[in-house]
């Protein structure tokens, strides 16, 4: 009698949760609010393993201050809390980990709404992007598809970056009048010979094996084993990470990719890209004189002038610095740029309009003078970030 009366109730709240659910879904299905979809889903999942999963992929899950405000407390708790083994982030959708930061909000925060985004957002971002670098739980990013500034920020750092053949990065913000950031200062003068220097001056994109080649990842396996890799390291015990994905990547190696596709370039890269100032770059390539010379050059003249020059600079201090100091002093460039005219007229030109016709102010390389330049690093006093 007891065990019939426990099964009754047993199967009355079973269906009380299947009702619940289905008017859960039901509401979220005839929602017209886009807020009623996380921007970002934090789990803390039964076997030891946190997922982030970046969910705007219309926007392919550029990074807003709001998702970044949900990342940074939920990973702080997870990497102090002995059960969690493991932190895996990914992105939601076939076509991007993360396209970004939401630099339009930023511009639209300076300019037409007149808030505390333009400052808030390079600070809680630049915070997150060296907790990832810190953190004492294997932390693995799933860099499947589009990976670009904000979204190298939440991987690169960490000690697992997974690319597939659909992974495209770059770090493209010379084009938008802005710079490399989120510890681009940090992790570009460290990759191999100038090729760091190069990346972020052309905004050139790196796709799929390649982007392990370059040392962007640190594995590469085929984007239809993703889900397995995935299973694999939220069953694990987090202490063989590296060896999980080093089995994946050896399975997944093909003839067809196992040569970098920069590489006929790299003496080439190495010896345009050295020169000490934007000026000598140009300069060496003009010199060089070769078809690859001569895209080159046709790439970066369309960049903005004042933002290959800080950029240059950055990347010489960075390459000096800690990725702490580094981004402390992002933060200061950051700020710089929202008090001048490129970012905003970048924004415009690729995001707004998308006339791709941006019209720099100053428009030439030499009208760029070395004090403008050092602005970029001036202190902001009480405004610094203290990481
Ligand atoms: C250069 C950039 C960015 C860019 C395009 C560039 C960038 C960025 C985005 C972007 C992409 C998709 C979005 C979004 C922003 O585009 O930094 O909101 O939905 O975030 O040429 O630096």
């Amino acid at each position: 009698m007891k065990s019939l009366r426990t099964a009754l109730r047993n199967r009355a709240s079973f269906r009380l949760a299947l009702l619940s659910r289905h008017l859960s879904s039901e509401s979220k299905m005839f929602s017209t609010s886009p807020s009623a979809e996380e921007d970002v889903i934090m789990e803390k999942l039964a076997n030891g393993a946190a997922r982030i999963t970046l969910n705007r992929p219309k926007a392919l899950n550029a990074l807003n201050l709001s998702m970044v405000k949900k990342i940074y407390p939920n990973l702080k708790q997870w990497d102090a809390d002995p059960t969690v083994r493991i932190i895996l982030i990914k992105g939601a959708g076939d076509k991007a980990f993360c396209a970004g930061g939401d630099v339009r909000a930023v511009a639209d925060g300076k300019k037409i709404h007149h808030n505390s985004i333009p400052e808030e957002f390079f600070k809680e971002e630049y915070r997150l992007n060296y907790t990832i670098g810190t953190l004492k739980t294997p932390y693995v990013a799933l860099i499947d598809g589009i990976t670009m500034g904000g979204g190298v920020g939440l991987s690169v750092h960490g000690p697992y970056r997974v690319a597939t053949e659909r992974t495209v990065f770059a770090m493209p913000e010379t084009g938008i009048g802005l710079f490399p950031d989120v510890g681009g200062g940090y992790f570009l003068p460290r990759l191999s010979g100038k090729l760091g220097i190069y990346l972020a001056l052309t905004g050139v994109r790196l796709k799929g094996r390649d982007v392990q080649l370059a040392g962007v990842a640190t594995h590469y396996v085929a984007s239809d084993k993703v889900l397995d890799v995935e299973t694999a390291l939220l069953n694990s015990s987090g202490k063989n990470v590296g060896d999980i994905l080093d089995r994946f990547h050896q399975e997944c190696l093909r003839p067809e990719n196992q040569s970098f596709s920069l590489q006929p370039f790299m003496e080439q890269i190495n010896d345009c890209f050295s020169a000490s100032t934007i000026e000598g770059i140009f300069k060496s390539l003009e010199n060089d004189g070769s078809d690859w010379a001569k895209s080159q050059l046709k790439a970066l003249k369309k960049m903005s002038p004042t933002s290959m020059k800080v950029t240059l600079r950055q990347l010489q201090l960075g390459a000096k610095m800690s990725l702490k100091e580094d981004l402390e002093m992002e933060y200061r460039m950051s700020q710089q740029c929202m008090e001048g005219h490129d970012f905003f007229e970048g924004i415009r030109a690729v995001l707004v309009d998308r006339d791709q016709q941006p019209r720099w102010s100053p428009p030439h390389i030499s009208d760029v003078s070395d004090s403008d330049v050092e602005r970029f690093f001036q202190s902001l006093g009480s405004k610094d970030l203290h990481l």
